[in-house]
């Protein structure tokens, strides 16, 4: 790069390195459902704070950049904004100060905003390549990275801390990031779809659930599934930033295949399209619910089924289940995340 100070390239170098960081644990926080997530969460909102104590560093470089009115500064003017947008509903979930916009919760303002920011990075990183250099491993430069990250993780504490002696929302969320929303009432649970699936009118009459193995299809009505009252209390936790605990009653998977043949993943699928592949191993774990709270499910919590998926994300939840294959993919054969 002309012209580029050597602070200013350590900056550059150190931004990309934090933002890197922050969308790896962003996607593990995603992905990871267990108590691992809390580490997730953690580094995702350390390498956040870092970001933010670097931006004015980085200001300083940019305004140079304007000054020179490079070519290709619009595309660097919607990178800042998404990055404050990005800043603003990270922030704003973290605390509870901004939880949500209208019917859009921040957490899904913060990920529309940070895959924007992410596209328009790599423009940026390509249109004015910094590449890192093996004298940039300094003990010098180790330390400043150190100090760096000592100082973002004393923030984040610092903001921890904070938010709790304030009591404000923030200090509600779960391990995951999440707020509680009507637990154990099912009527103000909120009906989410992952991207644009809709909720389908299905009548019971015409609807039967097909469980497929090898040896071919088996049908089963409504009335026999329901007849099972398997009861399980389980966390729904959706990555759009929130929570609820349940009393689901179903049929475990593990019942509804047992006689059929041994297989390594059970693929489970929407009237609409949508669906996961589940290791078979947890079909002992895993509830075909028909009922929420003692009373069918609405069309928008899943009727007439729904699967039940103790601690994995609100993803694996497929709502009006029809289809139930018994397959010899291994169960992460499928992308991360539904791509319906
Ligand atoms: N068929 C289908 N099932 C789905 C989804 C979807 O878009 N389509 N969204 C999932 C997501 S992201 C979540 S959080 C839960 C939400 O369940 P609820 O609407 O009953 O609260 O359903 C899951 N099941
Ligand atoms: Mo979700």
């Amino acid at each position: 790069m002309r012209g580029l100070s050597v602070a200013g390239r350590r900056t550059n170098l150190a931004l990309l390195a934090l933002t890197l960081i922050a969308a790896v644990t962003g996607v593990l926080a995603f992905g990871i459902g267990g108590r691992w997530v809390r580490w997730a969460i953690v580094s995702h909102g350390v390498a956040g704070l870092g970001l933010v104590a670097l931006a004015p560093w980085k200001t300083v470089i940019a305004a140079r950049g304007v000054r020179r009115h490079r070519y290709g500064s619009t595309p660097s003017i919607l990178l800042a904004a998404s990055l404050v947008a990005v800043t603003i509903t990270g922030l704003g979930h973290a605390t509870g100060l901004l939880v949500s916009v209208g019917p859009v919760s921040a957490i899904q303002l913060h990920v529309g905003s940070a895959i924007a920011g992410i596209a328009l990075l790599a423009w940026h990183v390509l249109a004015r390549r910094t590449r890192p250099r093996l004298t940039d491993l300094t003990r010098r430069n180790l330390v400043r990275a150190g100090v760096v990250a000592g100082g973002a993780a004393a923030a984040y504490g610092s903001l921890e801390v904070a938010v709790h002696l304030l009591g404000l929302g923030g200090s509600e969320r779960r391990s995951t990031g999440s707020y509680e929303r009507g637990s154990f009432v099912p009527a103000t649970l909120p009906v989410t779809q992952w991207l644009n699936d809709r909720v389908p009118a299905i009548d019971v009459g015409g609807w039967s659930l097909s469980i497929e193995d090898a040896s071919g299809p088996r049908r089963i009505g409504y009335g026999e599934l329901d007849a099972h009252r398997e009861r399980m209390r389980a966390r729904l936790d959706c990555t759009g930033g929130w929570w609820a605990d349940q009393g689901w009653e179903g049929t475990t998977l593990a019942g509804l295949l047992s006689g059929l043949e041994q297989a390594s993943s059970i693929e489970v699928t929407s009237v609409t399209g949508y669906g996961r592949r589940l290791p078979s191993a947890d079909a002992g774990r895993l509830l075909l619910a028909t009922r929420v709270g003692g009373a069918p499910l609405s069309a928008g919590h899943g009727f007439p089924a729904r699967l039940v998926v103790p601690g994995r994300r609100g993803f694996w939840w497929v709502k009006w289940v029809d289809r139930i294959v018994l397959s010899d993919a291994p169960w992460w054969w499928q992308a991360p995340f539904p791509i319906a």
